[in-house]
């Protein structure tokens, strides 16, 4: 069984999980599903990111330490998971002791190496937070964000990392591995940034104290972001007590991202790893972002927000998951929307697969007894079946989750047109002249049926587990579609998405 490792990027503590880290934790999961469907031996990690300034003013705004915003807010985002079907089989948190002294033992390997040294941070700096502001967060006229007070120009002297050392090194990566970062766009983008000449690269924080304590200078803490890319390392080393699983999935196949870390990810992340000389992962996989219907950024004060709590609660983490992979193009920005959630809920999830569901079920009820007919199943249908999975799977090894989904939603409404084509109603009717046509038509929507949902298991784990238990099918998870109906016995099964929610 080949090993699989798979990641999500953690998220900050310093808010409440939103529909962005939902839709990133639900297509990670959705490839992690499907490659334990192939028979992978997978191990899925996702977490959170709770060091450095975000954090830090936030919880200074409350007035709480850090650490109480941090197990608040990580809470939070471990609870979300099991809310949203996601596996993941480790949750991380970047204050983790255990993380903590791995990060220290990496990155002494890199000072030990040569690859940092000392030198002047320059930035703009509040004196109420003690802390430096990033460009992107400082207010108009060059004001705390927090306080709203006028920042200054500081120097502090820190610690870099010498990533202008890696130039030739990333270049040799990215020329070897055109598949390195993926879709394509994002590996030029991040290939252009190559281009441009690196820098060095601020590794320490002399001023901050929530952070991981620098084991060479103890007066200073690791930049957030190399304390944070170690996550995806520093895990496997204690996910699971009393076992080291670094020899087993390093390095990662995919880490799942999205497009505003790019940076960070495929370029100071490989860096880092040769610098410490451990394997760099095999992909880095990139999202776009999710945007409102009108085509701006969601935000709660625009009122433009699809809400995940409120679809959870009233349609099911199913329901969610599936309107995001199918909506949304992965690599590109994507407007989400209530009325578009409601649209495909009713025409794709209570229409279409809901009711070939209920229909077929309940004909083999009528029809057979609620037995799947063991005889053979309609040869033309099968083979629009043909190569439906090698499809699958070539689209998911480039994360095309969207045209994967398009390719068993085709099946599913060929199998819907088949119902009208062959009208079992009608068979019925003519009794003992057409049963053995009657057989064949219900055990070959029977198997289609088994099939289409076996391949959308990933997508909606749930509902699609429900429905194969009431097909009498749900030990046979093999994707072929077979050349006989497979004779199971079938049960009563409440509409897997009612219209009226
Ligand atoms: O960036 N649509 O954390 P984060 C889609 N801690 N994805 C979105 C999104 C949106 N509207 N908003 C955010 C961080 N994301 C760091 C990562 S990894 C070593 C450290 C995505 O909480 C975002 O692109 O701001 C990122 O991949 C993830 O959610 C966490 O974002």
């Amino acid at each position: 069984m080949s090993a699989f490792y798979i990641t999500t990027a953690i998220s900050y503590v310093n808010g409440a999980p939103h529909l962005g880290h939902a839709y990133e934790a639900i297509v990670t999961d959705v490839l992690a599903r499907h490659m334990r469907q192939r028979g992978a031996d997978v191990f899925f990690l996702t977490g959170t990111d709770e060091h450095g300034e975000p954090v830090a003013d936030a919880a200074r705004a409350e007035g709480v330490e850090p650490q109480v915003l941090a197990d608040r807010n990580a809470e939070r985002f471990r609870a979300l998971m099991p809310q949203l079907e996601v596996s993941n089989d480790f949750f991380i948190r970047t204050t983790d002791q255990q993380h903590k002294r791995r990060v220290q033992e990496v990155l002494q390997r890199v000072h030990d190496r040569g690859y940092t040294h000392k030198g002047l941070y320059e930035g703009w700096y509040c004196p109420r937070c003690a802390d430096f502001k990033v460009e992107n967060e400082i207010l108009d006229g060059n004001r705390c964000p927090i306080h709203e007070t006028e920042l200054v120009r500081e120097q502090e002297e820190n610690w870099f990392f010498k990533l202008s050392a890696f130039q030739e090194p990333l270049v040799a990566l990215f020329d070897e591995r055109q598949d390195f970062v993926m879709p394509r766009h994002h590996y030029n983008e991040a290939r252009s940034f190559l281009s441009s000449g690196l820098e060095d690269v601020s590794l320490s924080r002399a001023r901050m104290h929530w952070g991981v304590e620098v084991p060479w200078d103890p007066g200073h803490v690791f930049y957030v972001w190399f304390d944070a890319l170690l996550n995806y390392y520093t895990a496997l080393g204690y996910a699971r007590e009393g076992e080291d699983l670094t020899e087993r999935y390093w390095p990662a196949n995919y880490h799942i991202i999205g497009k505003d870390i790019l940076k960070f990810h495929t370029i100071f992340w490989p860096a880092l790893l040769m610098a410490a000389e451990i394997e760099v992962p095999h992909h880095v996989f990139v999202h776009g972002f999710l945007l409102a219907a009108d085509g701006r950024k969601m935000s709660k004060s625009m009122g433009n927000v699809l809400d995940p709590f409120e679809v959870l609660e009233r349609y099911g983490a199913d329901a969610l998951r599936h309107y995001l992979c199918r909506e949304v193009s992965f690599g590109h920005d994507g407007a989400v929307s209530r009325d578009g959630f409601q649209a495909r809920y009713d025409s794709e999830l209570a229409n279409e697969y809901g009711n070939l569901a209920s229909r077929t079920l309940n004909m083999i009820e009528r029809y057979c007894d609620g037995i799947v007919p063991a005889v053979d199943t309609d040869a033309a249908l099968r083979a629009e079946f043909d190569g439906m999975f090698a499809r699958i799977d070539e689209l998911l090894s480039v994360a095309e989750l969207s045209a994967a989904l398009e390719e068993v939603w085709q099946r599913v409404r060929r199998l819907n047109r088949y119902v009208e084509e062959t009208a079992p109603w009608a068979l019925a009717r003519e009794g003992a002249v057409r049963a053995a046509e009657l057989a064949g038509v219900l055990a070959s929507l029977a198997e289609g049926l088994r099939v289409v949902t076996v391949a959308l298991a990933p997508y909606m784990p749930a509902k699609t587990a429900v429905l194969l238990e009431a097909l009498g099918a749900g030990e046979r998870l093999e994707r072929a579609f077979a050349a006989q109906g497979f004779g199971g016995r079938v049960s009563a099964l409440a509409p897997l998405f009612p219209k009226s929610a």
